[in-house]
């Protein structure tokens, strides 16, 4: 990773290291989730694995508790970063009482917090965009000084919301950022077979919004491009797209078997990439982080993921007569 003397100034030594915590907490509740779901303690899992200083990049440029979240299902480090806690995750996993996105109806990973402005997450994919374009159209309505996020994987930019979304943020200026998470794959279908562009902030070109494409394993150039397009977005300057290329290191999800589609070899090597070990090669290369410390980061996210998995097995199943709600705004429950 390279050092940008500009954002040198801007990312403090405590703000990187926060950058670090929130990416390992992600990768090793993850792996967790991938272990507990092949012993057979809940049907589901789907990954960040390989996406973590992408989201933790955009998360930690935005300002949190006040901008809007639109994600989508890889984003776990992402939401870990706005506020939802392990022990959250983990009672989504199991489908548990008190899960915040949907008191357990949803499925696994589609995040929804109130207390953090992030909206819920449906499961067609692509349906996000226009929700958050209709948010950007909000903020600019009312005159507020919050910006939008959403994010989007590179296949799912081929549907048709996708483009409606980008449309309308960009006639109308809208204080709206498009983060697409390129993993180069729609589970088993690669991006040549997605589109005939060769990336895909070349689509803004003919939507009317500045695009650029950031390396997405390299938290520092995630964020400074996201904080780019925060303050002018801010200012009133308008959508960005922002590809950020990511590596899917896992199968598309706990139902996917990748070995039918793609090499061990291709694995292999993006183990040799690993943004999560890069940033801490990079925090003790710059001093920022001692192998000791580094090692205590390491045993209380172990301490941490232990707490959130008991937490969620101690809780109960969600009570029966809770089924019908909530349905209507005024019974909704949850905070
Ligand atoms: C409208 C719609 N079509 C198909 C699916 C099934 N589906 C779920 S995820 C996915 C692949 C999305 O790939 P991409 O956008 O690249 O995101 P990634 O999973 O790679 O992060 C598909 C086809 C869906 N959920 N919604
Ligand atoms: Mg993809």
């Amino acid at each position: 990773m390279e050092v940008r003397e500009k954002i040198q100034t801007e990312l403090t030594h405590e703000l990187m290291l926060e950058m670090y915590w929130i990416m390992l907490l992600s990768r090793r509740i993850d792996e967790r989730a991938w272990l507990l779901h092949r012993q057979g303690k809940f049907p589901f899992h789907i990954s960040g694995i390989g996406h973590e200083a992408a989201q933790v990049g955009a998360a930690f440029a935005l300002k949190r508790g006040k901008d809007w979240l639109v994600p989508y299902y890889r984003d776990l480090a992402m939401v870990l970063a706005f506020g939802l806690t392990p022990a959250e995750f983990a009672l989504g996993l199991m489908g548990k009482k008190g899960e915040p996105s949907s008191g357990a109806r949803q499925m696994p990973s589609h995040w929804g917090l109130r207390r953090a402005n992030i909206i819920s997450t449906s499961s067609p994919v692509g349906t996000q965009t226009p929700h958050a374009a209709g948010i950007g159209f909000a903020i600019k309505y009312r005159g507020d000084d919050a910006i939008v996020l959403t994010s989007i994987g590179e296949g799912s930019t081929s549907q048709g919301e996708w483009y409606e979304g980008v449309n309308w943020a960009a006639i109308h200026q809208l204080p709206v950022i498009f983060l697409v998470e390129n993993n180069e794959y729609a589970i088993s279908v690669p991006r040549s077979k997605q589109m005939a562009v060769s990336n895909v902030a070349e689509k803004a070109n003919g939507l009317g919004l500045p695009g650029i494409t950031v390396n997405g394993l390299d938290v520092i150039e995630v964020y400074d491009a996201v904080k780019s397009a925060a303050d002018r977005a801010r200012a009133g300057g308008g959508p960005t797209l922002i590809e950020a290329t990511v590596l899917r290191m896992t199968p598309h999800s706990s139902d996917d078997d990748d070995r039918m589609y793609r090499s061990r070899e291709e694995i292999e090597e993006m183990k040799q990439k690993d943004p999560v070990n890069a940033f801490r090669d990079y925090l003790i290369q710059q001093n920022i982080i001692t192998e000791a410390a580094q090692e205590k980061f390491q045993s209380r996210a172990k301490e941490e993921v232990n707490a959130a998995i008991k937490f969620a097995e101690d809780t109960p199943y969600p009570d029966v007569e809770d089924a019908s709600y909530p349905v209507y705004a005024e019974d909704i429950r949850h905070g």
